[in-house]
């Protein structure tokens, strides 16, 4: 096709190569003008993602979050201009955050042309929350693929519980492209084993196998044999062996989409940087503009005008409304009809699905929550939390999770008659087994998140390091996700320094967005999941201890109601004015406690604050926040079995902190406790130097 062409009258094939080689000019332009990006890949696979769209996927532009859509996930976050170029061209409309429609397109030209500019729409990376289209945010690779199979999960947990026969409301597949980076980390193949093992055959990755990364040939560093590895995890794997032929490609897919019983890998065969001339198949075409004169030539090598910038044909936006945008609407609306009978036969189950999508709670979600007596055995944070989560569950419908293996110990298990397990062929259980794959746990987390259903993934908090990075995604996703990690501290003394978490709270606290709890006792982790589950946009980490922890009196103490602002007063002199303040979290909160007690008794104004929640505090008002630490009172002590690290931020440079500074021990939790200096006397002398009456 030559530059003249372009005008032409054109045939279907035509139509697509134009199409095609719209959205690889988009890119190239757009990582011009950026002056940085990432040019070769949307290059390479332009045909893939334009079959994808244009061909196969059920998505309607007019309504980017309609429940039964297809999912699209762009694992290889960095090839991020197929996607805003696929989003533009389908003129996708934007949504809000109240899941609105907001009667503008998601991204428009201009923001391709701001690529990778402040509040432009086409940012880096696919970034959800931020413009409407993306399913997930990617960028660190594998968490797109390991994502998609917690929406995979969910499109089979949502079928079974609310299609009828007739009544196919949730029938949707979910797409995902990666690349070599995706299948390298080992996340994708902690997903991809347990993708196989679950049957989701709702599931379809394509792996573009272009032997290329950042430095150099994957000769350097990725050998394996990626087909034999699938098949051995029980996947259907396809081979196209050219990413330009867009018929085989639709073959391909239609294979998936007939393939029952297990997911399907396609492997596509691609070239980097396809139609440069010299940056073709080159690791310069993965990272860096192609540079003036190499775009002149590879514009001419696509038969496009050479001196155009950001060129849409006309004819373009009209086969994509033609293709994706006409299948989509038409979908939608049958969709939206059957819907509405179905409304009117199952009102529950359809109120359920309204909810749901708006991520609301049904009336009553809240009864039957427990309300523990004094007690001063007490209960285990991670044992009250059992009973919590089986009301919960009992309660929402769609409230549903599970733990890395540990679901024993983390007391995670739904217990109650009808919760049974998620598997291949009971896919209505409410007890998720993600195996002893964290990283892929918090990644599916986030997946089940993304399709509305409100899910928790549980483990040691000492592996929340293996969960971290997709945590962290949850945060910047600001998604409702709950983890809950017990064995919080010292707690199982016995296993030693590799179990006990030191940092861990110090460094889930500094993500931005995530609230982090660490409750006192077990009226303190009803309170928390109370407050947890009202958020709509948040995630949140529960921190509970494996050991019994008194249940405070609550006639005596404050009401742990308080848990909502943070922190609150637990404890105080009587009638206020505290000289010293005591400050703990968790376990820590008893002993602190016990201290206030002792001082009392020696005539000393002490004032305990129970602090679950750092940043739930950090969010209240000035005022209440002086109320509670009121900024004349300069002696303030704070207990808590983990790093040392921030707490200066509560006790001021005049406080103490009694915490870790090192790794912890193998022993008792007794030994433990004398040795690190977690036993009242200690906390009563700190109080006492700070008062001067040491
Ligand atoms: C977890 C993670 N590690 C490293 C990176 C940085 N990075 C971005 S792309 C890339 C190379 C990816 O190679 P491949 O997936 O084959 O992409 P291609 O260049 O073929 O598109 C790397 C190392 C990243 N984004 N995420
Ligand atoms: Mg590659």
């Amino acid at each position: 096709m030559g530059t003249t062409q372009v005008a032409q009258p054109r045939t279907g094939a035509e139509d697509d190569q134009l199409c095609i080689n719209t959205i690889r000019t988009l890119s190239i332009d757009a990582v011009q003008q950026a002056k940085s990006g990432h040019p070769g890949t949307p290059m390479a696979l332009a045909p893939l993602v334009y079959t994808i769209w244009n061909r196969v996927m059920r998505f309607d532009p007019q309504d980017p979050i309609w429940p039964n859509r297809d999912r699209f996930v762009l694992s290889n976050g960095h090839a991020s201009m197929l996607l805003w170029s696929v989003l533009h061209l389908t003129k996708t409309q934007a949504v809000d955050a109240d899941y609105e429609r907001v009667g503008q397109p998601s991204v428009t030209l201009d923001d391709i042309r701001r690529f990778r500019q402040l509040a432009s729409k086409a940012p880096g990376h696919p970034e959800y929350h931020w413009v409407s289209g993306v399913e997930t945010t990617t960028g660190p690779l594998g968490q797109g693929v390991a994502t998609s199979v917690g929406m995979a999960i969910a499109q089979k947990w949502l079928a079974t519980r609310y299609n009828r026969p007739g009544f196919e409301i949730f029938d949707y597949n979910i797409y995902a492209v990666c690349g070599d980076g995706c299948m390298m980390e080992g996340i994708a193949s902690e997903a991809a084993s347990l993708a196989a093992h679950l049957g989701l055959d709702n599931l379809c990755w394509v792996y573009d196998n272009n032997h290329i990364t950042i430095e150099g040939h994957t000769r350097i560093a990725f050998t394996e044999d990626i087909a034999t590895r699938f098949l051995g995890y029980g996947w259907n794997v396809l081979r196209v062996g050219d990413a330009n032929d867009i018929d085989r490609i639709e073959d391909a897919v239609k294979v998936f989409r007939k393939t029952k019983g297990r997911p399907t890998f396609i492997i596509l065969d691609s070239h980097i940087g396809y139609g440069s001339p010299h940056k073709q198949d080159t690791p310069e075409a993965h990272g860096e503009p192609l540079g003036e004169e190499e775009i002149r030539l590879t514009k001419r090598s696509y038969g496009w005008p050479e001196d155009a910038k950001f060129l849409v044909p006309g004819g373009v936006y009209e086969h994509f409304a033609a293709g994706v945008g006409a299948r989509g609407a038409k979908s939608r609306r049958e969709w939206t009809e059957l819907f509405d009978t179905y409304r009117g036969t199952f009102p529950e189950l359809a109120a359920e699905i309204d909810q749901m999508q708006r991520r609301e709670l049904p009336a009553g979600w809240d009864r039957n929550l427990p309300n523990f007596p004094t007690d001063m055995k007490g209960i285990a944070g991670r044992e009250a939390s059992g009973k919590v989560l089986n009301v919960l569950a009992q309660n929402i419908p769609w409230f549903l999770g599970g733990s890395a293996d540990l679901g024993p110990s983390t007391k995670t298990l739904l217990t109650f008659e009808g919760a049974g397990d998620f598997q291949a062929n009971t896919p209505g259980g409410k007890n998720l087994h993600y195996g002893i794959r964290e990283h892929a746990m918090g990644a599916i987390v986030n997946g089940l998140s993304l399709s509305k259903l409100r899910a928790f993934g549980a483990t040691f908090f000492i592996f929340s390091d293996y969960v971290r990075p997709a945590l962290r995604l949850s945060a910047l996703m600001e998604l409702p996700t709950i983890f809950v990690f017990t064995h919080d501290a010292m707690g199982d003394g016995e296993d030693g320094p590799t179990h006990q978490p030191i940092e861990q709270l110090a460094s889930l606290r500094a993500i931005p967005g995530l609230v982090t709890l660490r409750p006192a006792d077990a009226n303190e982790v009803v309170e928390a999941y109370r407050s947890i589950m009202q958020l709509r946009h948040k995630p949140a980490v529960l921190a509970l201890s494996r050991q019994p922890l008194p249940t405070l009196d609550r006639n005596k103490y404050a009401s742990a109601s308080g848990v909502a602002h943070g922190a609150y007063v637990l404890a105080d002199a009587p009638g206020g004015n505290p000289e010293v303040i005591l400050i703990a979290t968790g376990s820590e909160v008893s002993l602190a406690v016990n201290a206030h007690e002792a001082l009392l008794a020696e005539g000393i104004r002490s004032r305990v604050v129970s602090m679950p929640s750092w940043d739930i505090f950090d969010h209240q008002t000035e005022e209440y926040r002086d109320s509670v630490l009121p900024p004349n009172v300069k002696a303030r002590v704070a207990v808590e079995q983990a790093s040392t690290f921030g707490w200066e931020r509560y006790v001021g440079t005049s406080g103490q902190v009694i915490g870790m500074k090192t790794f912890g021990a193998s022993a008792p939790l007794k030994e433990l406790q004398r040795k690190f200096g977690f036993e009242p006397e200690r906390v009563v002398a700190a109080a006492k130097e700070l008062l001067g009456r040491g």
